[in-house]
C-alpha cells in the first residue's frame, strides 16, 4: 500500500505548449494537495528534465510545435528502459480523440480528452501514481533482496574467521579446476597445511590468541597466492592451497617459500608475542597424484600425514615419500 503522503509528495511535471492549459492543470494539482508540481511549455526540454528529475508522473499534450507528445514519449521510454530500470508513468491530455489509441500503444499509461472533468483527472493521476510508487517501492526491495542474496551466497563459501574460502567453496571449486585442466592438458597443484602442535598456542595464550593466529596465517596465505589461486580453510588449522597451472616444482618451491614464511610469523597479542609455530605441508598435482577431486585429497592429505609423521614442518609430495624437500 502507499501511503496518501507519499502520493502527494510525488513528482508531476506538466507538459503543454500553451500556457493557459499548464496554469489550469498547475492549479488543480495544487488545490488539489499536490506539492511537488513543475511544468514546461516547450517539448524539446522534457527529455533534460526528465534525466535530471525522474518524474513520477508526466502529464503531456499531443499536439505542440517542434516535437509532438508522440516523439516526446518516445525519448522519454528510451531514458526509462536505459537509466531508470523502464516503468514511464505518462498520462496523455488531448483534444483529439484519434490519438488515443496511438498514445497508448506507444506506451502512455492512460489517455484523457480535453476538456477533461476534474475530479475524474484527478482520480486518475492518483491511480497512476500508486502504481508507479507501488512499481518504485517493489524495486527497492528487489534490490535489497538482491543484496541479501549475494551477501548469504559469498557468506556460504567463506570461512567467518579467516574470511578466506571454506571447504564447501573448495568442493564447488575443484571439480571445476579439473575440468579446466583436463581441457587445457596442464597441471595444478593442492597444497595441504596443518599447523604443528597448535594446540599449545590455544593452551598458552588462550583461544583468542590462537584465532588471533590463524587470521594471521590466512593473511600470509592469501598474500603469497597468485589471482587464478584460492586459498581455503579447510578445518580448524588446516588450510588448503589450490595453484592453477602449477607443476610439481613450482609447487615444491611455493610450499618451502610458505612453511619458510609461517615460520617467521611473529604475531603478538596485547603486546605479548605469540611464538614461533611451523606448519606441515602435503602435496598432490593434476594428473600425477589423481585426476579427481577426492584422489587428489586423499593424497595431499596422505602426504601431510607423511609429514607430520617424519618429525613436522616440511614438505612433502603425495607418493614420493622418499623425495623429502626440506
Ligand atoms: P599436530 O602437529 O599434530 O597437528 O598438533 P596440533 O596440536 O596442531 O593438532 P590437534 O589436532 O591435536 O589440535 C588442533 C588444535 O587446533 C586444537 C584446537 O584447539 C585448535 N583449533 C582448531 N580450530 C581452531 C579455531 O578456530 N580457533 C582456535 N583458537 N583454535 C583452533
Ligand atoms: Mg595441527
Ligand atoms: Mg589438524
Amino acid at each position: 500500500m502507499v501511503v496518501s503522503s507519499t502520493i502527494f509528495n510525488a513528482s508531476i511535471l506538466i507538459v503543454d505548449d500553451v500556457p493557459a492549459n499548464v496554469e489550469l492543470l498547475e492549479h488543480m494539482l495544487q488545490l488539489a494537495g499536490y506539492t511537488s508540481v513543475s511544468s514546461t511549455t516547450d517539448p524539446l526540454e522534457v527529455c533534460r528534465l526528465h534525466r535530471e528529475n525522474q518524474y513520477d508522473l508526466i502529464l503531456l499534450d499531443l499536439m505542440m510545435p517542434g516535437m509532438d507528445g508522440f516523439q516526446v514519449m518516445e525519448c522519454l521510454t528510451k531514458i526509462e528502459e536505459d537509466e531508470f530500470g523502464g516503468y514511464l508513468s505518462a498520462l496523455v491530455v488531448t483534444s483529439q480523440p484519434e490519438h488515443r489509441l496511438r498514445a497508448l500503444q506507444l506506451g502512455a499509461k492512460d489517455v484523457i480528452s480535453k476538456p477533461f472533468e476534474t475530479l475524474e483527472i484527478l482520480a486518475r493521476i492518483r491511480n497512476l501514481l500508486e502504481i508507479r510508487l507501488l512499481n518504485r517501492e517493489a524495486k527497492k526491495q528487489s534490490g535489497v533482496l538482491e543484496e541479501l542474496v549475494v551477501d548469504l551466497q559469498k557468506q556460504i563459501i567463506t570461512d567467518p574467521l579467516t574470511d578466506l574460502y571454506n571447504r564447501r567453496f573448495l568442493q564447488e571449486y575443484l571439480p571445476q579446476e579439473i575440468a579446466k585442466a583436463k581441457r587445457s592438458s596442464s597441471s595444478f597443484a593442492v597444497l595441504m597445511f596443518d599447523l604443528d602442535f597448535f594446540k599449545r598456542i590455544n593452551d598458552v595464550f588462550g583461544h583468542e590468541a590462537g584465532d588471533a593466529f590463524l587470521k594471521g596465517v590466512a593473511r600470509l596465505l592469501q598474500g603469497c597466492i597468485r589471482e587464478s589461486d584460492i586459498a581455503c580453510r579447510y578445518g580448524g588449522e588446516e588450510f588448503v592451497l589450490v595453484l592453477s597451472g602449477a607443476s610439481l616444482d613450482g609447487a615444491i618451491k611455493k610450499a618451502e617459500r610458505i612453511r619458510k614464511a609461517v615460520m617467521e610469523l611473529d604475531l603478538t597479542i596485547r603486546k605479548k608475542p605469540l611464538g614461533r609455530v611451523s606448519t606441515s605441508i602435503g602435496i598432490a598435482v593434476y594428473p600425477e597424484h589423481g585426476t579427481g577431486m577426492e584422489a587428489l585429497l586423499r593424497a595431499a592429505d596422505e602426504a601431510l600425514y607423511e609429514a607430520k609423521e617424519n618429525g613436522r614442518n616440511r614438505v612433502v609430495v603425495s607418493e614420493s615419500r622418499n623425495e623429502k624437500v626440506k
